[in-house]
């Protein structure tokens, strides 16, 4: 509300609010400026959390309750600005969770979206209707929506990995639904890797025919780690980096070329030793996993110092300078897909 009004008129439009309240109704006037702000406001804050610590809080909670117990044993990373929200960014979710060997994590599915991001451990698997993705350090897997998922640990070492979920924007949409199966794993249908040798490999089965076995809309799950370094590590020999992004590859869905979920998008990223990056800001709240070297990320002029396994998240239109003191390896995701297909994600290169 902008024009200044009497003494005697602010009396009267409070004794008018006071009167509506009880039918819930209120005055747009009081509260538009902070519903359509000029720019993004996110409550959100930068923050980084190291891996060291998060990693001995959940290894102690691992002598404490099992993966069956817990259904699913995370420790959240809730950003120090959204409190009792179990978010990392207005929309997105993340978590550090633990299986430890022999251990099952029982099947379920959620109209959620989830990835996952492998940070230690051999050798675990994610089973996905029925497929396992043998999980290595690094590797990405997906979950998408409404997939039975199970997770399983048949190695020796524990295994941590991070999950990234889209809760709160499930949540905004009051979507949720969730079941489990009776039984604690899914049967498995299919080989490991079946996925990958039918869609990921710039072919598809023939439509219509018996090969065609995974959801048309979502058919890979598993990106490695392996692969994707191999081509940073390539296209980072000749070419110069973006000078915003470094080098920079984003995950795909091979179904339509776009981003891996409906509501995830993924990518990675090297930076040369040396390098700092220009000055970028995006409407997508973006959280970082470092894979390697070491190296800083300064938000709006503060320094988060980056040690690899870290992570730390970007809320959204902060400004963002990416320093790498050695080569810088990243990981990143963001609900930067869901905001292209609402016509709302912006980017300000300086
Ligand atoms: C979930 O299903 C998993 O399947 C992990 O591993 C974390 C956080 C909230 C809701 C569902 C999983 C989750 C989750």
């Amino acid at each position: 509300m902008s024009a200044t009004l009497s003494n005697d008129a602010a009396a009267q439009l409070r004794a008018l609010y006071a009167e509506m309240q009880p039918r819930s109704l209120y005055p747009l006037w009081e509260v538009l400026g902070a519903l359509v702000t000029p720019q993004p406001r996110s409550p959100a804050r930068p923050h980084r959390w190291r891996y060291a610590e998060a990693r001995e809080y959940l290894l102690r909670a691992g002598d404490l309750i099992s993966a069956e117990q817990a259904e699913r044993r995370v420790l959240v990373m809730e950003n120090p600005g959204l409190p009792g929200s179990s978010s990392i960014t207005s929309s997105l979710y993340a978590g550090l969770q633990l299986i430890l060997p022999g251990e099952i994590a029982p099947c379920h599915r959620h109209a959620q979206c989830a990835l996952r991001f492998v940070m230690e451990g051999d050798g675990a698997f994610t089973a996905v209707d029925g497929e396992k993705a043998l999980m290595r350090p690094f590797d990405l897997v997906l979950t998408p929506g409404w997939q039975w998922h199970d997770h399983g640990n048949t190695s020796s070492q524990p295994m941590i990995w991070l999950d990234g979920l889209d809760l709160p924007t499930v949540l905004n949409f009051d979507a949720s639904f969730a079941e489990h199966l009776p039984a604690s794993a899914h049967p498995e249908t299919v080989p490991p890797g079946d996925s990958a040798l039918r869609y990921g490999r710039n072919m598809r089965p023939m439509r219509g025919t018996a090969t065609d076995r995974r959801s048309a809309s979502q058919p890979l799950f598993h990106y490695p780690y392996a692969e994707w370094r191999e081509s940073l590590r390539r296209i980072a020999r000749d070419g110069d980096p973006d000078p915003h992004l470094g080098y920079a590859l984003e995950f795909t869905n091979p179904a339509d070329g776009g981003a891996v979920m409906p509501t995830i998008s993924a990518h990675v990223r090297l930076l040369p030793g040396g390098f700092s990056s220009r000055p970028r800001a995006s409407t997508d709240g973006t959280i970082f996993v470092v894979v390697e070297g070491s190296g800083s990320a300064r938000v709006d002029g503060e320094d988060l110092e980056l040690q690899p396994r870290d992570t730390f998240v970007v809320p959204s239109w902060r400004e963002l300078v990416l320093r790498a003191d050695s080569e810088l390896v990243l990981f990143g995701y963001s609900d930067r897909t869901a905001q292209e297909k609402l016509g709302l994600f912006r980017e300000r290169r300086g």
